[in-house]
């Protein structure tokens, strides 16, 4: 068998902080919905690497999880309610005109027209039976539509198996949120008491592999990495057989983000995985895709590709901080047999949270009001999924 040079880091000494970038959703158009957005990369296209990227120093816990949640979709909150208050101004009742206009609204916050005119068909069904005639009967009603659309949708992460190491793919588009996702689950493994490893397996740049050493320490986490430029599937074949040998409870392995339409690319992640179940049969348990929520329709189509590629197990939606389409969440239930499994609502390491759909939609469509039962910012209290 070959022998792959890899070190193992106990812990890296401080490193200097990364140069801040700015906010890079600054200037993001909310296009119009008939055909004028810009998907964020196309076939063929070479998507340009992003800078290294600034990991922000973890802020306490927030102090009421559900604000929390509430405030990171308030931009999507906003741009649907605001707009359908609009529409119903000046006590105007529910007519056809209304309903366009209300698909309009839908599909600016990125439902995507098949799910928006799936709500809008049971809503012409409510109107005519004189049950919805003012925007709060309607934000109730979209509420109700919504938890159906994403009943069953979430799911938590698999438990680690009896015996080895729980292994997590994580795979995505360039700069969706894959490295920051790890650390933050990573941070989450480590305060449970769980033994993590991490992979560094996006060996295509020297600083992808920094960035993941800083969240590495940050979470008490070992990394197995090699040198920028070697095989991925050799870093993480090494770690694999590293975590099992020395009984870590948890190995998260990065991969470089890659255009889903490059079909090179596409190849080296199912190499990836072949050999990853190589060095552990079963392996991983979990291949989570990261999805940028202001990506939009094109978040649909890369579920769909990678999925093909590697065999999703799950979507971790991110960015819902920062854009008012998380309507897409809704579009990915609707269109995409795969269940959603985490969200991230902001960059620091409590911000990411299990995809509660009850949760999520009260805090989309609710009235402000806490859930009779709170769930805990991140992490499972919850069975793991069959
Ligand atoms: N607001 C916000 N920013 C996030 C979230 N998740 C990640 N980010 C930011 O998105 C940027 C890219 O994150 P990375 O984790 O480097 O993305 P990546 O997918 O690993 O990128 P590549 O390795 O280049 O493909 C960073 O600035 C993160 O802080 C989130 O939930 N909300
Ligand atoms: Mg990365």
């Amino acid at each position: 068998m070959t022998v792959f040079a890899v070190d193992i880091i106990p812990g890296i000494p401080d490193l200097p902080a990364l140069a801040a970038l700015g906010a890079a959703a600054a200037g993001a158009a909310y296009a119009w919905w008939r055909g004028r957005r810009a998907p964020p990369a196309r076939a063929g296209e070479e998507s340009p690497r992003p800078a290294p990227v600034a990991v922000p120093t973890p802020a306490p816990p927030a102090a009421d999880w559900f604000d929390r949640l509430r405030s990171g979709l308030s931009r999507t909150r906003d741009q649907l309610f605001e707009r359908v208050d609009d529409l119903f101004r000046g006590g105007r009742r529910i007519d056809e005109d209304l309903l366009q206009r209300l698909e309009e609204v839908l599909v600016t916050a990125d439902v995507g027209i098949r799910t928006a005119e799936r709500l809008l068909s049971a809503i012409r069904d409510r109107a005519s039976r004189e049950e919805l005639s003012d925007a709060a009967a309607l934000r109730r009603y979209l509420g109700e539509e919504a938890s159906a659309l994403l009943a069953g949708r979430d799911q938590p992460l698999v438990s680690p198996p009896p015996a080895g190491p729980l292994v997590i793919m994580v795979v995505g588009v360039n700069g969706t949120g894959k490295t920051t996702t790890i650390g933050k689950l990573a941070s989450r493994y480590s305060r449970e008491g769980k033994k993590v490893m991490l992979a560094a397996g996006d060996t295509f740049r020297a600083a992808a592999i920094e960035q993941l050493e800083i969240w590495a320490e940050r979470a008490g986490a070992e990394i197995v990495r090699q040198q920028e430029g070697s095989d991925p599937s050799a870093v993480i074949f090494d770690a694999v057989k590293a975590a099992s040998a020395r009984g870590f409870d948890v190995l998260i392995a990065d991969t470089a983000g890659r255009l889903h339409t490059k079909a090179p690319l596409m190849d080296e992640l199912r190499k990836v995985k072949r050999v990853t179940d190589r060095a552990l049969p079963g392996a991983p348990h979990e291949v989570l895709l990261v999805l940028d929520a202001s990506t939009g329709q094109n978040a649909v189509t890369q579920a769909r590709l990678f999925d093909e590629a590697v065999g999703v197990t799950g979507i971790v939606l991110t960015k819902l901080d920062g854009t008012a389409k998380g309507g897409v969440v809704l579009q990915i239930a609707d269109q995409l047999g795969l269940p959603i499994k985490l969200i991230g609502i902001g960059e620091k390491v409590e911000d990411l949270r299990d995809f509660r759909s009850a949760d999520f939609v009260r805090a989309l469509f609710g009235d402000g009001e806490e859930p009779a039962r709170p769930s805990p910012p991140m992490g499972g209290q919850r069975p793991a999924a069959s």
